[in-house]
């Protein structure tokens, strides 16, 4: 039997927008613990890291809460690499896109150990590939992809025991809408696999899945970095920085059922979610629905 662990990481220090803190606690209120029970999948609740208050400062050099994200994704690195090494399946419940960081470099050096190959699926309306000098914001949460491919701060970068915890051919985006100037030119140089919103409408979301998971083979770890703002903001109101002209539920839970149907995820975020701009918990609920359908729920055969 399969034991998944989830653990909290309740802070929003890689945001702007206050509140992405709440969705440890929210997405346990939307019952995420027994759902996956009742799917046979036994459950290990972590409770909660601890790390540093928000200092909700202004960016120094071009980057906001630096030590405290550090922080946050060592006790993140810790315990994802814990979980990784009992065998477990993480679920980091976040908390913001940030921690990504310490969850995915926990992941590469595993995968490295035992010889696996990492596979990142990034569900996001955002690249999240800024660095400290291209960002227009200065929040860590719009930097996640590019330190786990070794650009950014010297801080942010190495975690995984190489430079790069990723390279470019490890990850594909999906249901990407918002992208910045410099970030556009960032995707270019570094020639990553982006599938667009524009590439699901025109070659819809079974084609596209079909191209993300051609590669994956019994020695694939599969990682699934689920941002809800990947989702359209009517559908998920709670997120910090939604962006119009998401995929509908249908096409996001037919993503969730064919990565499921490779029986290769290996671990998972879950962040951005932020209680505080939901509507009566919908968008937790939501993606509870989502998760169970990513660990195999709405396959009849199971
Ligand atoms: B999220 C943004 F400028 N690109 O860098 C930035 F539009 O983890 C948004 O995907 C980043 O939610 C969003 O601040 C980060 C902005
Ligand atoms: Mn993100
Ligand atoms: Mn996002
Ligand atoms: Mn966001």
């Amino acid at each position: 039997m399969k034991t998944v662990s989830l653990i909290g990481a309740p802070t929003d220090v890689g945001a702007s927008v206050r509140g992405a803190g709440m969705g440890p606690d929210a997405l346990r209120v939307a019952g995420i613990g027994d759902a996956l029970r009742g799917h046979r999948i036994e459950i290990i609740d972590r409770g909660n890291l601890s790390g540093p208050p928000n200092p909700w400062s202004s960016p120094q050099s071009g980057i906001r809460h630096l030590p405290e994200v550090v922080a946050w994704n060592r006790a993140v690195f810790d315990a994802v690499s814990t979980d990784l090494a009992m065998g477990h399946v993480p679920v980091l419940m976040g908390g913001d896109h940030c921690l990504a960081i310490g969850s995915i470099s926990a992941v590469a050096r595993q995968c490295r150990q035992q010889h696996k190959n990492l596979r990142v699926v990034w569900l996001d309306a955002h690249t999240d590939v800024n660095t400290e000098s291209i960002s227009p914001s200065g929040n860590i949460h719009g930097m996640p992809v590019a330190a786990l491919l070794g650009h950014g701060p010297a801080d942010l970068v190495g975690w995984s025991g190489e430079r790069a915890a990723l390279t470019p051919d490890n990850i594909d985006f999906i249901g990407i809408r918002s992208v910045d100037a410099e970030e556009k030119q960032a995707i270019r140089q570094l020639g990553l696999q982006v599938f667009d919103m524009r590439h699901i409408d025109e070659h819809g979301m079974r084609y596209t899945m079909t191209e993300v998971l051609q590669d994956v083979d019994e020695d694939t770890h599969l990682h699934v970095s689920f941002d809800l703002d990947c989702l359209d903001p009517m559908e998920a109101p709670g997120v910090g920085t939604g962006v119009r002209g998401g995929p509908t539920y249908r096409e996001m839970q037919l993503c969730m059922e064919m990565i499921a149907d490779t029986g290769r995820l290996g671990s998972l975020d879950v962040v951005e979610i932020n209680p505080a701009l939901d509507v009566r918990n919908r968008t937790a609920e939501l993606a509870v629905e989502f998760i169970q359908s990513l660990f195999g729920a709405s396959t009849l055969a199971r």
